[in-house]
C-alpha cells in the first residue's frame, strides 16, 4: 500500500469542514500546491468529498465535516477488552483472521476505510473513508459447529434491537444477514470461520453499517441501500461503535452459554418480510413462497402450498416477489 500518512493528515485537517487555503497547506507540508493536489486526489479516491475552492482564495474544504474515529473516545465507553482502530486497512475481517493465533474472544478491529471490504461469496462491500462503520469482532467456541447454529441470525437480531433502543425504530432484519431500514439495506453481516482444531471453532464476525455514505455510491451498489443518518437523529460515530462492541460482546457471551434458543422468538417482530410473498434465488433456481420466520436453527421457513420448508444459509438471496 502506498504511503498513507499525508492523505491521512490532510483528512484530519480538513475534517472540520472549514476552508483551508492551498498556500497554507503547501507551507505546512513543505510541498508545492501541485503535490498537495495529488494527495487530495488520493483522499478523493478513498471516498471523501473534497471541494476545490477558487474564490476568493484557492484551497479546499470538505463537502461536510467528518467525525473521525477516536480510539480514546471509544475506549472510554468500553468496560473491558481489546480494540484496535485503523485508518486504512484491506478488510477488518482479514486483519483479525491474519492474527487468529493471538486473539482473545471479544477482540475488535474497526477502520475508517477498507480497500477490500468484502461481503459474502466474494462480493464487495463499499467502504468509503470516515462515512460508515466497518467493524470486526473475534470469538471462539469450544463445543463444535453445532453449538454455533443461528449465530449470524443472532448477530442481526441484536444489532437491530440495539438500533431500535437508540431510537431508530424502523430498523428491521432481512434473512439471513442484512439489517434493513425503509426496505433498503442499512447494514450487512459477514461471518467467517477460520482454523478449526478439534472442536474449537474460530469466528470473525464483520459488520458494515452505512451512516452517511454519499448518494454517488449507488453507481456501485446493485441494490437499494440507505444511511442511518436518514432517520434524522444525530449520530455520534464513536458512541455508536462502542455501543455495537458492548452489544456484541455481551450477546456473544450469552450465546456461548445458552445457544440460539433465547433469540429465536425475537426474530419475528423484526423480520422485514414476515408473511410476505418472496422468492429465494439459489444459483439459477428461483423458489417462491411466503416468508414465515425462522426455525430453531435460524433456517428460513418458507410456506409453499400449505407446507413449511426450511432453507439454510448457502448462497441464497431473498427478494420480495412481485
Ligand atoms: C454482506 O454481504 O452484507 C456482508 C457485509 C459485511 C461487511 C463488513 S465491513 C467490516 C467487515 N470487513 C469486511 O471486509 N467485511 C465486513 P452480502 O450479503 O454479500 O452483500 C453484499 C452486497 O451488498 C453487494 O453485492 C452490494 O449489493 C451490497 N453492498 C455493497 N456495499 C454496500 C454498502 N456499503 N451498503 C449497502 N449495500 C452494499
Amino acid at each position: 500500500m502506498k504511503n498513507v500518512g499525508i492523505p491521512l493528515k490532510l483528512i484530519s485537517l480538513l475534517a472540520d469542514g472549514e476552508f483551508h487555503s492551498g498556500a497554507k497547506l503547501s507551507a505546512l507540508f513543505g510541498m508545492s500546491f501541485a503535490e498537495i493536489n495529488k494527495y487530495i486526489q488520493t483522499v478523493r479516491e478513498w471516498g471523501v468529498e473534497v471541494l476545490t475552492i477558487t474564490v476568493p482564495k484557492t484551497g479546499y474544504r470538505l463537502h461536510e465535516p467528518l467525525q473521525l474515529l477516536d480510539e480514546t473516545a471509544i475506549w472510554a465507553r468500553l468496560p473491558y477488552g481489546r480494540l484496535v482502530v485503523i485508518s486504512v486497512i484491506n478488510s477488518t475481517n482479514q486483519y483479525l483472521i491474519d492474527r487468529i493465533g493471538i486473539l482473545e474472544p471479544g477482540d475488535v478491529c474497526t477502520a475508517e476505510y477498507q480497500t477490500q471490504g468484502r461481503g459474502r461469496r466474494g462480493r464487495k462491500w463499499l467502504s468509503p473513508f470516515g462515512k460508515n462503520i466497518y467493524l470486526s469482532i473475534y470469538w471462539r467456541f469450544e463445543q463444535g459447529q453445532s453449538a454455533t447454529s443461528g449465530l449470524s441470525i443472532m448477530v442481526g437480531i441484536v444489532i437491530a434491537e440495539m438500533l431500535q433502543r437508540l431510537g431508530f425504530e424502523g430498523v428491521r432484519v432481512k434473512w439471513p444477514n442484512d439489517i434493513y431500514l425503509n426496505n433498503s439495506k442499512l447494514a450487512g453481516i459477514l461471518l467467517e470461520i477460520t482454523g478449526q482444531v478439534g472442536n474449537v471453532i474460530h469466528f470473525v464476525i464483520g459488520v458494515g453499517m452505512n451512516l452517511n455514505m454519499p448518494g454517488s455510491a449507488s453507481d456501485m451498489i446493485d441494490q437499494d441501500w440507505i444511511n442511518l443518518q436518514e432517520v434524522g437523529i444525530t449520530i455520534d460515530r464513536n458512541a455508536l461503535v462502542a455501543e455495537l462492541i458492548n452489544t456484541l460482546r455481551q450477546t456473544l457471551q450469552q450465546f456461548e452459554r445458552d445457544g440460539f434458543a433465547p433469540f429465536v422468538n425475537r426474530w419475528q417482530s423484526l423480520d422485514n418480510f414476515y408473511n410476505c410473498p418472496v422468492k429465494l434465488i439459489i444459483g439459477n433456481q428461483e423458489i417462491r413462497g411466503i416468508s414465515s420466520g425462522i426455525n430453531t436453527n435460524g433456517a428460513l421457513l418458507l410456506e409453499q402450498d400449505g407446507e413449511y420448508h426450511a432453507y439454510s444459509d448457502g448462497d441464497i438471496s431473498l427478494r420480495l416477489a412481485s
